[in-house]
């Protein structure tokens, strides 16, 4: 009878040690993110400090993102989505709210990107990089000097674009050189758009939103439709490459660290989170991937880690984009029920190969 009790007792210790959240801590994270954009480092580092090993799965665009996650998929901690697909989540309900009582590094965050409009009052998202979406040419490759977009129409480009394999970022491209809005959800303005955008294939060599800069390296592409960091990459290998915001205008965006609804490990999400606004962690982000960085204190650190590099982020157009550079910039913005139309826009140019 004694034995019975004493196991009861057990049992029941065991029961209340789960119930009030005597969990364990989490010793992995599920990271999913954009391909080339977090540095194996900075992982190794991360889990040197804490113990917790990390899993990167990949993704190239936001719709891919959202449709896995929407899907089900349910295992991540950690994803990266940029500024309208954060709005889209949140309207969905997609995203744990952040305690920001775990992210004491927020204070790193310059507070230009703080408190956005697609998460007011960071409720769910802080920073991770931002950027532009411009055109990157080769000045000793190309044949005229572009200026437009609509130059890369030139039959002298034939076959030597290199194209970011992002619907809502080359339809945009496109709805800009024809003077539209490029988040118009009017049909006719989008139907011209893939016209024009069927026009333009013949000089598209390559669509690749993952290393774009590499076709532009090895000769393949002479000018391409880019994010700022790739450019940024190529410039470091080669100082012929020129990164501009052509006169119809280009596209800005903000890339943000956040946690899908029910994620497993939050514990480690937090502190992962927290850990890559740190200023070490930022400076291995814009050594390995240099897009622009929210990150005062970052920033700050790498002018005396390394002057070199900082001086050659300060100077490029696009790590650090003149006031008039941005003042042409445009995001993307969710257009609700219209995002049918890109998506079908696109895979009907994606299948016309
Ligand atoms: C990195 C992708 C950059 C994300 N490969 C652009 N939002």
């Amino acid at each position: 009878m004694k034995k019975y009790r004493i196991a009861t007792l057990f049992i029941l210790v065991a029961l209340l040690l789960v119930a009030c959240g005597g969990q364990k801590a989490s010793n992995v994270l599920n990271l999913y993110a954009w391909s080339e954009y977090v540095p194996q480092g900075l992982l190794d580092d991360f889990t040197a400090q804490t113990g917790i090993k990390v899993n990167y799965d990949t993704y190239s665009s936001n719709e891919e993102l959202l449709a896995k996650l929407q899907a089900g998929a349910s295992g991540y901690d950690v994803i990266i989505p940029s500024d309208y697909t954060v709005a889209i989540m949140i309207k969905q309900g997609m995203l744990e709210e952040l305690d920001h009582s775990k992210i004491p590094n927020f204070v790193n965050i310059d507070n230009r990107f703080t408190n956005p409009d697609f998460d007011p009052g960071d409720k769910y998202t802080v920073p991770y990089q931002w950027g532009t979406t411009g055109l990157m040419y080769d000045k000793t490759k190309v044949p005229f000097e572009p200026t437009h977009w609509a130059d890369l129409w030139d039959p002298a480009f034939a076959n030597r674009l290199v194209a970011l394999d992002d619907g809502r970022e080359i339809i945009g491209v496109v709805l800009q050189t024809l003077g539209y809005d490029k988040n118009t959800v009017d049909q006719a303005q989008l139907e011209e758009a893939k016209q024009k955008l069927l026009e333009l294939k013949p000089n598209i060599r390559l669509f690749d939103s993952d290393s774009p800069h590499t076709a532009l390296l090895n000769g393949e592409a002479w000018a391409g439709i880019t994010w700022n960091g790739d450019a940024a990459l190529a410039f470091r290998e080669n100082p012929d490459i020129v990164y501009i915001c052509p006169q119809e205008g280009c596209g800005i965006w903000f890339d943000n660290l956040a946690i899908p609804k029910n994620a497993p490990h939050k514990d480690a999400a937090l502190a992962f989170i927290n850990y890559v606004l740190s200023p070490k962690a930022s400076v291995m982000i814009t050594e390995e991937f240099p897009y622009s960085s929210p990150n005062t204190a970052g920033l700050e650190y790498l002018k005396t880690y390394d002057a070199a590099l900082y001086q050659s982020y300060m100077d490029f157009s696009g790590t650090n984009p003149s006031d008039d550079f941005l003042a042409h910039a445009t995001p993307i913005r969710d257009v609700g029920d219209a995002t049918t139309l890109y998506d079908r826009i696109w895979t009907e140019i994606k299948g016309e190969e």
